[in-house]
């Protein structure tokens, strides 16, 4: 064991989406979803097994953290000494300083939690030396949260559905970085905290939504479709089963009770201003996550097109323009 490790990953924004888990433990999606991990925004973390450390410590962009942050911390981390065959003999884990910095505000609509747990699983399994696989960590990640185990993987990921009593659900790279020139725009509305968190939106959706099973049932072919467009690089066949996935996903929330509206005024005008720019031969898509702002995937030609396009509408506070990017991987640790 080194003690010390570091590692950076990336957000990635689903294309096909994931919302709504199994009924039981795990964390096991109810649907498959189909993601692009992003260039330009990382999270850095760094982790070091102290043996005289009482309980694990984390930092986040150079606030200390306590509460849930942190419980789900000490969750990846005992799950990963678990699993970890090398570690078998070594009966008490050592508790851990965790340092974790974002280079992207956590209010721009992009999952830091993704990030987050992807760099922490890496960070962690080089200072421990678990020599645990991408597959493992994936899945270790997937417990905390379920995106994080994408942001593995560079370029298009896929990360099935869960069934009931599966020991182990990794995501898997579909096709690399290189695969296609996508840019992904993002159209800043709103610099606030999102007011429902995903995990709490998507379970009470669940438990209340009359149209959740709708969704559950609608999710695999739409998910299929978007994997189909993506391995053929065939941009006109993506647009209808993208934004349908994000608009079913929405429909399924605003139908749970009470409703959940992730949506502001720019929301719905950045979604007009998409749609007009299709209307003039601009290939253009939006995806919405659990927030108000509006993602928008284009081909790298038409991406400073649409950025200006986007940045004009009434309400969109900013644009931040992504590349397809890698998959999450060590650092050499700061000694
Ligand atoms: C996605 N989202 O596929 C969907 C679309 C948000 C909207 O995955 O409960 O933070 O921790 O497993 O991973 C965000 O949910 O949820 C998410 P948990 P997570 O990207």
């Amino acid at each position: 064991m080194t003690g010390q490790g570091k590692a950076i990953a990336h957000p990635n924004i689903a294309l096909a989406k994931y919302w709504g888990k199994l009924d039981g433990p795990g964390n096991l999606p109810s649907v498959p979803s189909l993601s692009l991990t992003l260039d330009g925004m990382a999270t850095t973390t760094q982790v070091t097994f102290e043996p005289d450390l009482r309980e694990d410590t984390l930092r986040l962009d150079g606030q200390s953290a306590s509460g849930r942050p942190r419980e789900r911390v000490t969750e990846l981390l005992d799950a990963l000494w678990a699993r970890s065959s090398m570690l078998g003999s070594v009966a008490q884990r050592p508790r851990a300083r965790v340092e974790s910095a974002n280079d992207f505000p956590t209010a721009s609509g992009l999952a830091s939690s993704a990030s987050a747990f992807a760099a922490l699983a890496v960070a962690a399994n080089e200072a421990a030396g678990a020599g645990l696989q991408v597959a493992d960590l994936s899945d270790l990640a997937r417990r905390i949260s379920a995106s994080s185990a994408r942001s593995f993987f560079g370029g298009f990921v896929e990360l099935a559905a869960g069934q009931h009593a599966e020991q182990q659900l990794a995501a898997r790279s579909l096709a690399p970085t290189s695969h296609w020139s996508l840019r992904l725009i993002v159209a800043v509305t709103d610099e606030g905290q999102k007011s429902v968190g995903s995990t709490e939106g998507m379970l009470r959706t669940a438990a209340t939504s009359p149209y959740y099973a709708a969704w559950v049932e609608a999710a695999p072919s739409l998910f299929d479709a978007v994997r189909k467009a993506v391995l053929a690089r065939d941009f006109d066949a993506l647009v209808g089963p993208v934004e349908q996935s994000a608009l079913a996903m929405h429909a399924t929330s605003i139908a749970a009770a009470p409703g959940i509206i992730y949506w502001n005024q720019a929301t719905m005008a950045a979604i007009d201003r998409v749609r007009a720019l299709r209307a003039r031969g601009t290939p253009a898509c939006f995806t919405i996550d659990a927030g108000p702002h509006v993602k928008v995937l284009t081909p790298e030609a038409h991406a400073a097109e649409v950025a200006a396009a986007l940045q004009d509408v009434p309400g969109v506070l900013r644009t931040i323009a992504a590349r397809p990017g890698e998959g999450a991987r060590a650092l050499v640790a700061a000694s």
